[in-house]
């Protein structure tokens, strides 16, 4: 899974990339930075503890802060544009973070109006490009040569209904997921979390008390609240100091820990987990995903010779205290390919090579 950082210049994206990827994991890439999060985890941490493996691997999500979002000004008026370069490189994306930044002495930022700003850019860049392909499309027909097939088609037209209309083609999740639409990667399609980026004053400051303040969410969207600043500083202490800074500044929760979860969320994930004398481990996978396929993303072989999957629960498991007590209390159940697995599941692969 891939995030970006979007946000006008000096919202605060490098500062909350460091918030996010902690110190040392990070190296630039043309116009990106590249980093990677840990998914905080607590069933892995317990799990290590009780194996005491040779590895230990938490799920992974990859961030990136786009260095160049917007060329010209910081108020998205003229001259403020995407930069071309960078909507290419935004394709891949899953998902965007949108920093702005709401923490200006002077009372000068405008958190509300800088969100809705971008979003219209991301808007017009999503309706220019499917502008381009309907006229394209136009011209073809004149001209008797392939044109657009109809279900394509149909599902440009609804794109293009929304965004003309006012609304992000996420706001329709049942065009937003079509799969004529892959290949376009339409920015509005993707789930777009906003974090606001405040002032070291308030790094404690309920969050809601921070959103009625700055008159936020903008068009519904998933919002948070952070001091980037002290974030970054936070994920930059050692392990065993961060609990103290945290309580001092009256932080409950580190910011990386309730983004990540945000995101999962947005993006209908969930973990699984591995265990072992080798390695503990938490994978990533999409709900409603089938045992095979999560199998799959462990190793292809596993995925191809799957016989079954043995599960328990991991609340089961802890509650239990170890596999053998889980199996003895008939808390371990088989499962085959049509089984969904469920976050939290602890699984065996039983599989042939
Ligand atoms: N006071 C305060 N300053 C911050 C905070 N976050 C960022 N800054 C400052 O704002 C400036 C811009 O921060 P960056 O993180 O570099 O912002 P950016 O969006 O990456 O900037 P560009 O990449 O140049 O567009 C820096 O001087 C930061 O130190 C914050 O939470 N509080
Ligand atoms: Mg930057």
């Amino acid at each position: 899974m891939k995030v970006a950082l979007i946000g006008l210049p000096q919202s605060g994206k490098t500062t909350m990339f460091r918030a996010l990827v902690g110190p040392g994991v990070s190296k630039e890439k043309g116009l990106l930075n590249l980093g990677i999060v840990k998914v905080p985890d607590k069933r892995v941490e317990k799990l290590a503890q009780i194996y005491n493996p040779k590895r230990t691997v938490y799920a992974q999500i990859e961030v990136v802060e786009a260095t160049a979002v917007h060329k010209g000004d910081k108020k998205g008026g003229q001259g403020s544009t995407l930069d071309p370069a960078l909507l290419n490189l935004l394709k891949p994306m899953d998902a965007f973070l949108l920093v702005t930044r709401a923490f200006d002495e002077e009372g000068l930022c405008e958190p509300r109006a800088d969100v809705e700003a971008i979003i219209e850019e991301m808007m017009l860049s999503d309706l220019m490009v499917l502008e381009a392909r309907l006229e394209r499309d136009e011209l073809d027909r004149k001209k008797g040569k392939s044109v657009i097939p109809a279900e394509e088609l149909d599902a440009l037209t609804k794109c293009r209904e929304l965004l003309e209309s006012g609304r992000l083609i996420a706001e329709a999740p049942d065009v937003a997921n079509l799969a004529e639409l892959r290949t376009y990667a339409f920015l509005t399609a993707r789930p777009i979390l906003v974090i606001a980026n405040v002032a070291e004053a308030d790094a404690g400051t309920p969050i809601e008390e921070l959103l009625k303040r700055y008159d936020l969410p903008v068009r519904g969207l998933q919002t948070f609240a952070c001091c980037a600043q002290i974030e970054a500083e936070l994920q930059e202490l050692p392990d065993d100091e961060r609990p103290d800074f945290m309580e001092a500044l009256g932080i409950t929760e580190p910011a990386v820990n309730i983004v990540i979860e945000q995101v999962y969320k947005a993006l209908g994930l969930i973990s699984f987990l591995t265990t072992g004398e080798d390695e503990c481990r938490a994978w990533t996978i999409r709900k409603g995903t089938l045992a095979p396929k999560a199998a799959g993303v462990v190793h292809s072989d596993i995925e191809k010779g799957f016989i079954r999957a043995e599960v328990i629960a991991y609340d089961e498991f802890e509650a239990l205290g170890s596999e053998q007590a889980a199996k003895k209390a008939g808390k371990y159940r088989l499962e085959g390919r049509e089984y969904a697995v469920q976050d939290g599941d602890i699984i065996h692969f039983r599989f042939n090579v």
